[in-house]
């Protein structure tokens, strides 16, 4: 979809030598009237906002900051299921969470690649992430407990995920949208394995069953927190609703979520951790209890459970990986001289 090629240091270039990105960071935005009008006349008539059109620097800005919130997250959301793989309890448990947790990788990687047309470099957005500046989500700073916290990430996290990007396949951003499409697929697969392995669980003993009840009651609010602040506190909604980032808000998103999730709860057997959950049929909705947001706060800001351990273990991956990275760089080096002398 992007190109995966290698950058190779520039000495013209920023610190991780992309040229490219310098040139597109240093340019200064031509403003006028008419670019604006004509940007907001494609936002209004529905049509995409390519990399090489002009944008407002804030919806550009906006777009970095979403869109590598959304990256860090698929690669630090790998970490609480990949450490499962070597205790999954078969074989075939093993093979789905390694595809798994290789598509999240995936997903993070085009996901970089789609910031990265918006002129930043993936250095850029690593430093920030290791350096503890970028924000990813929550909900990946909770730890896993046992082999049913597994089913229900897939489940209800990556369900949640899903009921918040399928809107962002009609994004106004093109790279970021077409992007999307291909992520929404493999989630919707990642959703429906989750929930088999919890059926599954739930045709076995009674030691089985408490597991999954367990792990559901640990997990259910964190979920719904997933989809951001409450409306009236979420200060970049009405701006991305107008830019056609966001298409759904936080609060409905996370109603259509419950709605969607209560059915299925009660085939698989289990109680959602909420007295106040109840069908309004005046509303047409499920009504719900609060959700508790200086927890929430807390954990977004660094002080969850394991922040610190993702974060750390992101550190060392890539302090592990510069060997590997030194010899990519080094043969892209000699590729690029050797067609140079063939060119010649
Ligand atoms: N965690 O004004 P809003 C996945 C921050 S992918 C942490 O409402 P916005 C796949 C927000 O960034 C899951 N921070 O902001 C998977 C902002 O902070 P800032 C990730 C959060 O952007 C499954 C501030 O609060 N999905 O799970 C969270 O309009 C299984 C104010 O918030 C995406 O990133 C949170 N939950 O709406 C992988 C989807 N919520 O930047 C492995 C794309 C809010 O001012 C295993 N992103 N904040 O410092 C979005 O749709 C939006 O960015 C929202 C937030 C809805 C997350």
């Amino acid at each position: 979809m992007y190109t995966q090629a290698l950058d190779l240091p520039n000495p013209d270039g920023d610190s991780a030598g992309n040229a490219n990105v310098v040139a597109m960071n240093a340019r200064s935005e031509p403003h006028s009237d008419a670019l604006q009008a004509s940007f907001d006349a494609k936002v209004d008539a529905d049509e995409k906002i390519e990399p090489r059109d002009w944008m407002p620097d804030a919806y550009r800005k906006t777009l970095v900051r979403q869109i590598s919130q959304h990256a860090h997250s698929e690669i630090v959301g790998m970490l609480p299921e990949g450490n499962w793989i070597s205790r999954a309890p078969s074989l075939k448990r093993k093979a789905i969470l390694i595809a798994k947790v290789q598509d999240e990788g995936g997903h993070g990687l085009y996901l970089y690649s789609a910031a990265e047309t918006l002129g930043t470099s993936r250095d850029q957005m690593l430093d920030a992430l290791h350096s503890g500046k970028a924000k990813y989500s929550s909900i990946f700073n909770y730890p896993t407990l046992n082999w049913a916290d597994v089913g229900v990430i897939g489940w209800l996290v990556d369900g949640a995920a899903i009921m918040n990007q399928i809107p962002l396949c009609r994004c106004s951003y093109g790279p970021y949208a077409r992007a999307m499409i291909r992520v929404c697929k493999e989630e919707s697969f990642h959703q429906r394995q989750g929930y088999e392995a919890l059926l599954v669980m739930m045709q076995g003993n009674e030691a089985q069953k408490t597991m999954v009840q367990d792990a559901v009651n640990r997990w259910w609010w964190k979920c719904l927190a997933m989809f951001g602040p409450p409306d009236a506190n979420s200060p970049h909604s009405a701006q991305g609703m107008r830019w056609g980032i966001k298409r759904i808000s936080n609060d409905d998103l996370r109603q259509k979520f419950i709605d969607a999730t209560v059915p299925q709860a009660n085939v698989l057997g289990i109680s959602l951790p909420d007295p106040q959950l109840k069908w309004n049929e005046e509303r047409g909705h499920y009504d719900h209890g609060e959700i508790d947001w200086d927890e929430f706060w807390a954990t977004v800001n660094g002080n969850g459970p394991c922040n610190k351990e993702r974060l750390a273990t992101r550190v060392k991956a890539w302090n592990d990986g510069e060997w590997v990275r030194d010899a990519a760089i080094a043969h892209a080096r000699k590729q690029a001289q050797r067609d140079l002398k063939e060119a010649a």
